[in-house]
């Protein structure tokens, strides 16, 4: 027998072929991973088999070759009758388990006709405002089969009532309800921000749920412990692993202090990430997740091994789509897909082509939804449970990424846990850097994006994009409220809520209160003020980080060029010039704004960060009071056309039309001249370079801005 080929003996030859270059590649995660892998590199490593400690290689023996995953799509929007239309015709499709999106008034916990909500009624996902909304949603869809998802963070406690009030009306128990509430609050304060309620009370809220689950709805799934938003926001591979991992255990612990076993909760809890274009790392992520987990819970005296096995939902990431050239993000979301299919996935959303534009249309979602149906069943993919395993390359990288998360896992350990460390805004900090890094790369063309920053398209096609009448549903969802006030008692509604006011003084569940004031029909603002009375409501100021872009820029002509324009335009005008970020309406997306205001702040302007959550009024009173020159308004949640044109009014009306305001965010084309009439002097849409953006600020601001690629002297002649 002749000696086996090793590294040593490939070295030479690709350094050879290559004369010598480095052909490591250094990943944001701090990996260096090695141009081939061989049998050296996995001696050590045995990943077991799939459905045994420690879960590897998966949660079920069988995997797909039993039952491949569930194909389900989030999806809300407008009313509740035309969500409910959409659901049943992609039921009907193809689609296996519903995920609902509700908008962003819902979200945080206000009715359809609070004056905060005006711009976001209907516009990111479905209005619910009653159990009503919720009987309509579910209609004709039998709650006893179908296993129902529920994206709900802030306002947890009335939804999730709702949602049982309306089965019951069904005539289908609790305890017969499968599905799953997102239900993790931690993940909002650090990246999603639909909270409502100060950190305490919010994870008192998450140990109230995940017990009145696990005594009452033995099928229901009560969190969905979600890496996917810091994904999204930017975290790298190994922040999304550590901070999840982190949160779920902090979660566990909590249900635990409040007197539950373990055994009893644990098989319930779920996971949710989010899947890039980093196609081995995500594979290889999800593989690290699972012992990790496994881990973690043999560390906490979990006895059952069903409360170390962890399962998870997974979503194509929003972010790696363009609004540039659309149709290569079908190609993206299904590499994406078969990441989560190899990583082993039990349930999988697949974005539709036009995320970065609007909310999916009828021709995109099929396609999405297709996108899984073709890969579940034309490819024999799921005819073997965890094809890739003993891949030296994916197994050298799970363990890598074992390893890395569990030094930052402790790390949150010596901080005291994760409701401390997100609490020190470290951990939100660290992935902000992670964010402007990867922005920055982006710009610089380092990181590649096809048909955005290279092989760009002259003119971009148009394509049908989703537009919702949002007047309309606002109309609607009041009428709604009125009718269901006008038929209730009001007296036994009252009673209702004040006892769920007690309750939450007190130390009972607030789930198991609300349900009764569900009965009452009292609609989500009622219970969620009933609750705030005692809890309180919670606001944060963004406070993004600095000096990522100098950093990555700092041999960049362009780069010099824009910090000495806007040390020009500071000695015409006399003072920096000042650009407030704003976030006006329910949006809580702030990683653009962010971005944003991290590079400006680098290139040298004065930037002012508001906080979430303006109205209008309220950014108009802070550009005043702060004299600022230019508002930057980030939307990403298609109120722009309803927020944005007001601000304009109300700063003529106050004098100050000359305060520039620019738009960014997800803004379809379509909107642009609508904007633009409305006073709005640039748009930003995704794929956006940051650096450009700052050029065409300092000629707003009357500085003669060469453009990119010419030098000062010339833009001088
Ligand atoms: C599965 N089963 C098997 C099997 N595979 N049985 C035998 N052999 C096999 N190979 C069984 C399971 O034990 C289970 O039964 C049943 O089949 C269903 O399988 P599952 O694995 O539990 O799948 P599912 O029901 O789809 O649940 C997946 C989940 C759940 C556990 C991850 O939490 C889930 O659906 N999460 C979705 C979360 C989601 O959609 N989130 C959207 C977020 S969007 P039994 O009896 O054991 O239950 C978002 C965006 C934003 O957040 O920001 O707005
Ligand atoms: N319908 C469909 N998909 C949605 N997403 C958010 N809201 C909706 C909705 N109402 C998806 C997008 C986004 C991610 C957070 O979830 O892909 O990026």
């Amino acid at each position: 027998m002749t000696d086996k080929p090793t590294y040593a003996d490939w070295k030479p030859l690709a350094d050879r072929e290559v004369k010598g270059r480095d052909l490591t590649w250094h990943t944001p995660e701090g990996v260096e991973v090695k141009p081939l892998y061989t049998s050296e590199d996995t001696e050590e490593l045995d990943p077991g088999v799939p459905g045994i400690a420690p879960f590897t290689r998966g949660p079920y023996a069988s995997m797909y070759t039993g039952r491949p995953w569930t194909i389900r799509q989030y999806a809300g929007f407008s009313t509740a009758e035309e969500s409910n239309a959409f659901y049943r015709r992609n039921l009907a499709a193809g689609q296996k388990g519903l995920s609902v999106a509700f908008d962003l008034a819902t979200h945080r916990g206000y009715d359809s006709d609070h004056p905060r909500v005006v711009g976001d009624v209907g516009k990111a996902g479905v209005a619910i405002d009653t159990v009503r909304d919720m009987e309509i949603l579910f209609d004709q869809i039998p709650l006893d089969s179908m296993s129902v998802s529920m994206t709900m963070n802030g306002a947890v406690i009335p939804v999730l009532a709702f949602y049982i009030v309306a089965a019951e009306r069904q005539g289908v128990s609790q305890d017969k309800l499968s599905g799953t509430i997102q239900n993790d609050i931690l993940k909002e304060f650090m990246v999603r921000n639909t909270y409502i309620y100060p950190p305490e009370p919010s994870m008192r809220i998450v140990s109230d749920i995940i017990a009145y689950t696990s005594a009452n709805m033995p099928k229901f799934n009560s969190i969905s412990i979600s890496g996917y938003h810091m994904h999204e926001a930017g975290a790298t591979a190994v922040q999304e692993l550590a901070f999840t991992i982190a949160d779920g255990k902090e979660y566990a612990k909590r249900a635990m202090e409040a007197g539950l076993d373990i055994d009893a909760f644990a098989p319930r809890l779920s996971f949710f990430w989010g899947i890039g274009m980093n196609f081995f790392m995500e594979i290889a992520k999800m593989r690290a997740a699972r012992h990790l987990w496994h881990d973690v819970m043999t560390d906490l005296g979990a006895r059952d091994e069903k409360s170390k096995m962890l399962r998870t939902h997974c979503q194509t990431s929003g972010v790696s789509l363009q609004e540039q050239d659309p149709y290569n993000n079908v190609i993206r979301t299904t590499v994406e897909a078969m990441a989560a299919v190899l990583g082993g996935t039990q349930s999988l959303h697949t974005n539709a082509l036009d995320e970065a534009i609007a909310l999916p249309t009828d021709f995109s979602a099929r396609i999405a939804r297709n996108t899984q149906l073709v890969i579940q069943e034309e490819t024999g993919i799921t005819n073997v449970a965890d094809p890739l395993g003993g891949s030296y390359y994916i197994e050298s990288l799970t363990a890598a990424l074992i390893e890395k998360a569990r030094a930052m896992l402790d790390e949150v350990e010596a901080a005291g846990g994760m409701t401390q460390y997100v609490a020190s805004g470290e951990p939100k900090a660290q992935i902000e850097r992670a964010a402007a890094a990867k922005q920055a790369s982006v710009d610089r063309g380092e990181t590649v994006i096809v048909g955005v920053n290279k092989y760009r398209r002259e003119q971009e096609d148009e394509i049908d994009t989703l537009d919702i009448d949002n007047h309309a549903v606002r109309q609607s969802q009041i009428a709604r409220i009125e009718r269901v006030r006008a038929d209730r008692d009001d007296n036994a509604c009252r009673a209702a809520l004040d006892a769920l006011t007690e309750g939450a003084r007190g130390g009972e569940n607030v789930l198991r209160l609300a349900v009764e004031a569900a009965r009452q029909d009292a609609t989500l603002g009622e219970i969620s003020s009933a609750m705030e009375d005692v809890f309180g409501r919670y606001d944060t100021v963004p406070t993004p980080v600095r000096g990522v872009y100098a950093e990555a820029y700092a041999d960049d002509s362009r780069y010099a060029q824009v910090v000495e324009g806007v040390k020009a335009v500071e000695r015409r005008i006399g003072h920096v010039p000042k650009v407030f970020i704003a976030k006006m309406g329910q949006d809580g997306h702030d990683r653009g704004a962010n971005v944003i205001a991290s590079a400006f702040a680098d290139m040298g302007f004065e930037v002012l960060s508001g906080p979430l959550f303006q109205t209008p009024q309220e950014t108009l009173e802070m550009a005043l009071e702060n004299d600022v020159d230019a508002i930057g308004a980030s939307s990403l949640a298609a109120g722009h056309k309803t927020l944005i044109p007001e601000l304009i009014t109300l700063l003529r009306d106050a004098g100050r039309p000359d305060i520039k305001v620019i738009a960014g965010g997800v803004i379809p084309q379509k909107d642009y001249e609508y904007l633009r009439e409305a006073g709005v002097q640039g748009i930003y849409g995704p794929g956006s370079n940051v650096v450009e953006c700052a050029a065409d600020m300092l000629r707003l601001l009357g500085h003669n801005m060469p453009p990119a690629g010419e030098d000062l002297d010339e833009a001088a002649e």
